[in-house]
């Protein structure tokens, strides 16, 4: 058994309680963040919490502390756990109150729950890329908002596993969004594009660390939508989020991306990253 976040403390797994009159319960009415750990660290950890903050903001729920208190709580979440890498998952809901669309008063307080695991990084994945399928995006026009509210994302990652696959490509439309869970990227001819950052995706963190590591090696950017067409005629196809780092995908509904093999531009935006995992601290 572990420690989970409850709150404003640090406490055991089997001593949190959730009222079943929880809005998050009810009506996924709350935010989350997930935040990966590396060798006892969490990473990007400050632009995880600005944008629980700014997710929150985005749904009218105040956040009832400080980001250095949430920042705090975090830490102690990783260590009480000693997670060495992993990830943690914090969530914040409306609070409980007897069932009602409307808002409840001030007297309400969010409820904060979060937890830690132990989990590898998926390397298989990065050395010899993933399976994907297109997955018509079906979700609300606030994809911006990381809202609790993940039926369009679960019944689209479910259709991909069915299908053998590891992600969703959601397209409205013929338009490429982005993952069920993640961001997608095409590379055509040594240019990165992936989609810009407005209401129809989830500004990655992950998406803008890989903005700042093409930035780095001389890779030009263009954040433009690509069709479905465009998308099959790239060289090289990414996935990516705080989980899955960079992942290549080679195979799109059993079309062959870039021969089935990883391209040279992800091996070189994979290396990239690599230089930004923090080491461990008595190394
Ligand atoms: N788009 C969507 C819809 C996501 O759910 C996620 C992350 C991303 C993009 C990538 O964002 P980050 O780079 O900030 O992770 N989803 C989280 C999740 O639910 N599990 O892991 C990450």
């Amino acid at each position: 058994m572990g420690y989970s976040l409850w709150n404003d403390r640090i406490v055991a797994d089997n001593e949190v309680v959730i009222d079943k009159e929880d809005r998050g319960y009810q009506f996924g009415d709350g935010i989350y963040e997930v935040v990966k750990v590396y060798n006892g660290q969490l990473f990007t950890a400050e632009e995880h919490v600005d944008r629980f903050y700014s997710s929150a903001e985005k749904i009218r729920l105040t956040i009832p502390y400080t980001k250095d208190k949430l920042h705090q709580l975090l830490h102690q979440l990783v260590e009480a756990n000693e997670i060495n890498t992993g990830h943690i998952y914090f969530q914040i809901t409306r609070g409980a109150t007897p069932r009602n669309h409307i808002f409840p008063g001030d007297d309400v307080l969010p409820v904060l729950t979060g937890n830690a695991k132990e989990n590898p990084r998926p390397v298989a994945n990065f050395e010899n890329g993933v399976k994907a399928t297109f997955v018509e995006d079906v979700r609300w026009l606030r994809c911006d908002i990381k809202s609790l509210n993940l039926l369009g994302a679960v019944l689209a990652k479910q259709e991909a596993h069915e299908k053998g696959c590891y992600e969703a490509i959601l397209h409205r439309g013929d338009i490429i969004t982005e993952g069920s869970s993640s961001n997608i990227y095409g590379v055509k001819d040594g240019v990165l594009y992936t989609h810009p950052a407005n209401n129809l995706i989830l500004n990655g963190i992950t998406r803008q660390v890989i903005l700042k590591c093409a930035a780095e090696i001389g890779m030009p950017v263009k954040e433009e939508a690509m069709t479905k067409e465009q998308l099959l005629a790239m060289d090289e196809i990414i996935v990516s989020s705080t989980t899955s780092e960079i992942t290549p995908i080679i195979d799109v509904d059993g079309q062959a991306i870039n021969g089935g093999q990883v391209g040279e531009w992800t091996r070189k935006l994979q290396a990239q990253f690599e230089t930004k995992i923090p080491a461990p601290i008595n190394a």
